[in-house]
């Protein structure tokens, strides 16, 4: 298959700077290089343009509890790369996008489910399912699972909402970070959630077994978004909100070759990669592998 590459360099969704470098420090790390040797055609599109968070109103988007930072940039950059992920499928080509923050996931999700029914796997430390009214950073990175469902205050941002895309194909894998209001939500919800305790005890392929199960039931295909966090910060320092205790590097690669067995990939998103916290660019290579094994690499 041919693999379109989609930068997304923001940053404005998280508290941290650097994160907008992820798509030249995974370029540079060797990604084309990656999907060849995962046997598919890497096709590079470049960046989408992205406002620069020093250029916008610094009195509306300081940090506080109950409010979205930079939603109107959200939406910008949002609806641009949705309509990039859907020309991708469009195109009979799987679009392959490179944060940025994690906000990067509501154009991912709008778009590969523009004209489809679609599952969603979230490998990620976090349950990303905050919205402007529970949060406690403001940071959209904290809140794309929410926005592409549509739930709570969400349901009334429209270019926010993957309609084809429904709590019961969604499956969460890795958690070890939730505030209150993700808890609930999840106890609440069709949402099928694995925390790092479920890894533990049942061993990875299983879990993501159970995951793909949830994301294809009924759906064209799935949306899979790797945060690097998801892994033990000692394999991924480069990333904004490290939390400790997360998978370990053959975990994580037998979590993707799981993926890429099942057939059944749509659209893959990589984020959360922070060169300038990064030591000499290991989580930005990482990614590339992972996004590789996603894609079909295998040894022999
Ligand atoms: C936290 C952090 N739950 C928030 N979220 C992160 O700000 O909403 N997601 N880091 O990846
Ligand atoms: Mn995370
Ligand atoms: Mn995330
Ligand atoms: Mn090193």
């Amino acid at each position: 298959r041919t693999v379109r590459i989609i930068g997304a360099p923001t940053d404005y969704g998280a508290n941290r700077r650097g994160v907008d470098m992820g798509p030249s420090a995974i370029r540079y790390a060797g990604l084309a290089e990656q999907l060849e040797n995962a046997g598919v055609v890497p096709e590079d599109a470049g960046d989408l343009p992205v406002p620069r968070a020093e250029e916008r109103d610094p009195e509306a988007n300081q940090p506080t509890e109950g409010h979205a930072k930079f939603l109107r940039e959200t939406e910008e950059v949002s609806t641009r790369l949705a309509d990039d992920v859907a020309d991708a499928l469009a195109d009979d080509v799987t679009p392959l996008v490179l944060g940025g923050d994690h906000s990067v996931a509501i154009g991912s999700l709008v778009g590969s489910a523009r004209d489809a029914d679609i599952g969603a796997i979230w490998f990620d430390a976090h349950g990303d399912l905050n919205t402007p009214t529970t949060t406690p950073s403001g940071n959209v990175h904290g809140m794309p699972l929410a926005a592409g469902l549509g739930i709570a205050d969400f349901g009334g941002v429209e270019w926010a909402n993957a309609p084809g895309l429904r709590p019961e194909n969604v499956a969460l894998v890795g958690l070890r970070s939730l505030d209150d209001a993700e808890r609930e939500l999840i106890r609440s919800t069709d949402l099928t959630a694995f925390t790092m305790s479920d890894i533990d005890e049942r061993g990875i392929t299983d879990v993501v077994d159970d995951a793909l199960a949830v994301a294809t039931d009924g759906t064209d295909g799935v949306h899979v978004s790797l945060d690097l966090d998801w892994l033990d910060p000692k394999e991924a320092p480069g990333v904004g909100t490290p939390v400790r205790g997360g998978v370990s590097y053959r975990e994580a690669h037998s979590a993707l070759e799981t993926v890429a067995h099942s057939e059944s990939l749509r659209s893959l998103e990589v984020v959360e990669v922070n060169p300038i916290l990064d030591e000499h660019n290991e989580t930005a290579e990482l990614a590339t592998e992972l996004a590789a094994s996603a894609l079909g690499k295998t040894i022999l």
